[in-house]
């Protein structure tokens, strides 16, 4: 497709765009109703849902020669440190008994991880992750372990619970519900993937997890091969949503291994949702999105309800994507 006539388009606000709930409420900067027609286009970065300001953090680094490995770790902690996300880092969910705990991954490009699992009191979990994969013989570090290996690093003790999300936890435990909405509750996870003006491609996932889980439970997020998966050869993955179903199909692994199979970075995330569907025979009371890409560049998402959005920024523009969904309305 012309880059004209992708540019055109990509101003469109479109219905579908409106009538999804959490995109009214955010800010978009531009958006397109022709995701699957971006242009393949390198250095980039996308990551799930609208996260305008840590797309433009990883651009400001990706378009000055930075690499995918900075670009994504200082991506993704735009949103640790937004207290007004509730999803990740510092201000997110506590667990049923009040604790906020952290789960976050990364990867490079030669294939390098680490990770972090319910780990509390430390405001940067991808900081931390990032040292597990530079600094220790292990892929991962859960709960004590990785925050006593964090002070170790330097990391500042750090009260994670604001007054709003204590409050809130306050207000669930009248009823103790455990019932995630989709599109509503539980739904900022930041995963992040980029391409450098190298090729080089890298990938960050962090979240402080389900809202009001049990203690210990640990999702997708910080699993690589689940929440996120990076093949420098083929491309990268990454997920958002109910992590226990993520983890089941080895989501993100699934997807870059069908871009290896040769699907598109679009079709692979529809079949890594069909499986899950598949999996779950009807049941459908959930929401993930996945959001790809291959080495060309080219991007692709795909959820299981409408309402999930991805962003994408690169020479094209800073594009709020709306992805296809496999239930339509
Ligand atoms: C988890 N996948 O812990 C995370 C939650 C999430 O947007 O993605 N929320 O299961």
């Amino acid at each position: 497709m012309q880059r004209r006539k992708f540019l055109k388009n990509s101003t469109t606000v479109t219905a579908g765009l409106i009538s999804a709930p959490l995109l009214a409420t955010q800010n978009n900067i531009s958006t397109t109703s022709l995701m699957n027609e971006i242009p393949p286009t390198k250095p980039i970065v996308i990551c799930t849902w609208d996260f305008h300001n840590a797309s433009s953090k990883a651009w400001d680094i990706l378009k000055e020669g930075g690499s995918s490995l900075d670009a994504v770790t200082e991506g993704v902690m735009m949103e640790e440190n937004d207290v007004n996300n509730q999803t990740v880092g510092v201000g997110g969910r506590p667990d049923r008994d009040g604790k906020v705990t952290l789960d976050a991954c990364i990867m490079d490009k030669d294939g390098n991880c680490g990770a972090v699992l319910a780990m509390q009191n430390i405001a940067n979990p991808i900081l931390v992750a990032r040292k597990v994969m530079e600094e220790t013989p292990h892929v991962m570090l859960a709960g004590k372990g990785a925050e006593q290996f964090a002070y170790e690093m330097g990391f500042k003790k750090t009260n994670l619970l604001t007054e709003k999300s204590k409050q809130e936890w306050i207000e669930w435990k009248k009823t103790s519900q455990y019932k995630p909405i989709i599109n509503i509750e539980n739904h900022d996870t930041i995963g992040m993937l980029a391409i450098d003006a190298n090729g080089n491609i890298s990938g960050a996932c962090t979240t402080s997890g389900m809202g009001y889980k049990m203690a210990g439970r640990v999702g997708d997020s910080p699993i690589i091969g689940a929440g996120l998966f990076v093949d420098n050869e083929i491309g990268g993955a990454t997920a958002t949503g109910m992590g226990e179903e993520v983890v089941r199909t080895v989501g993100s692994f699934l997807i870059v291994e069908l871009m290896r199979q040769g699907k598109s970075p679009q079709e692979a995330c529809e079949e890594g949702v069909k499986r899950i569907m598949e999996k779950n025979k009807g049941r459908d009371d959930f929401q993930i999105g996945f959001i790809a890409v291959n080495k060309k560049g080219e991007t692709g998402s795909y959820c299981i309800h409408p309402g999930f959005t991805y962003r994408s920024y690169s020479e094209v523009g800073h594009i709020n994507n709306p992805s296809e969904s496999y239930i339509k309305s």
